[in-house]
């Protein structure tokens, strides 16, 4: 399963304050600690005003990547800032996110063509996030089939079912999974992803929570997450689910990361 290390995000206290203050240093750190700990992919989220979203954006991007060889995960709700920004890459990652809300898919598509970037696509349009399980999948169909229009092909893109509270929805896990077995019927090559925390809000023992949405997410088949590859917990639920799985050989895997002390 692939990591999307989510540290590097303006909406974090810390993190807003190191923007605020050029606190290379800390920046830097959160990514060479995420690296190390695992992450495939390091997210990088502005989280500030629109105004100044690009020039952090660019300032993020030449941090991480004099730090780290990973590549980004560009996270944006704006897709002009991502357009604004992939020039400063030095190899493709992955673009978080397209939608079918405003002209996303439009803005970010030709972003992608004849290239190896890959797209993390929300299944939400301009009515929000649809509640039941046949409009996701009638979303993710149509990013699909737009995708399809710029010779995006379905192994590049990452369908994000958006999980929502488990407090206010009792059947959220059951409708991800759900939509997440419809999404790979429509084609086997698209890939499902999700945040880990969003299913935990207003309950009790978040983090458990979290660690065990991911367990039973990666035996259904989640191809990635995004989540924090610094915390020694849900690190250990990933490598002793991928054990459990019968996708580490010997337990490899499982036993290295304990002896390295990372789980
Ligand atoms: N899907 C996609 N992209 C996403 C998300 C998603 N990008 C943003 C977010 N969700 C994932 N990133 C984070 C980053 C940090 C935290 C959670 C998700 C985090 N939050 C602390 C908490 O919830 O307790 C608060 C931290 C603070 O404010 O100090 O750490 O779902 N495609």
């Amino acid at each position: 399963m692939i990591i999307i290390g989510e540290k590097i995000n303006g909406t974090i206290a810390k993190v807003g304050k190191a923007i605020v203050e050029k606190d290379e240093e800390y920046i830097r750190e959160l990514a060479v600690r995420q690296a190390k700990a695992g992450a495939d992919y390091i997210d990088v989220c502005a989280g500030t005003s629109p105004e100044i979203e690009v020039e952090v954006l660019k300032w993020l991007i030449k941090i991480v990547q004099n730090a780290v060889d990973k590549p980004l995960c560009i996270d944006s709700p704006n897709p002009n800032s991502i357009a604004a920004v992939i020039g400063e890459t030095n190899k493709p990652g992955i673009l978080n996110s397209v939608s079918l809300e405003g002209n996303k898919c439009e803005v970010i598509y030709p972003l992608l063509q004849n290239t190896k970037w890959q797209v993390i696509g929300l299944t939400c349009d301009d009515n929000g996030i649809p509640s039941n399980v046949q409009t996701r999948i009638d979303i993710a169909r149509q990013i699909v089939e737009k995708a399809d229009k710029y010779g995006i092909s379905p192994d590049r893109i990452h369908i994000d079912p958006l999980v929502i509270a488990l407090a206010t929805d009792n059947s959220s896990l059951i409708n991800f999974v759900n939509t997440m077995q419809e999404i790979k019927k429509m084609h086997p090559d698209l890939k499902v992803t999700s945040g880990l925390s969003n299913i935990s809000f207003g309950m009790p023992m978040r983090r458990r929570v979290n660690q065990s949405f991911l367990s039973i997410a990666m035996f259904m088949g989640m191809d990635s997450a995004i989540m924090d590859p610094c915390d020694k917990k849900i690190m250990a639920t990933y490598y002793i689910t991928q054990a459990l799985l019968g996708k580490d050989k010997f337990c490899r895997n499982l036993s290295v990361a304990y002896r390295r002390g990372s789980i």
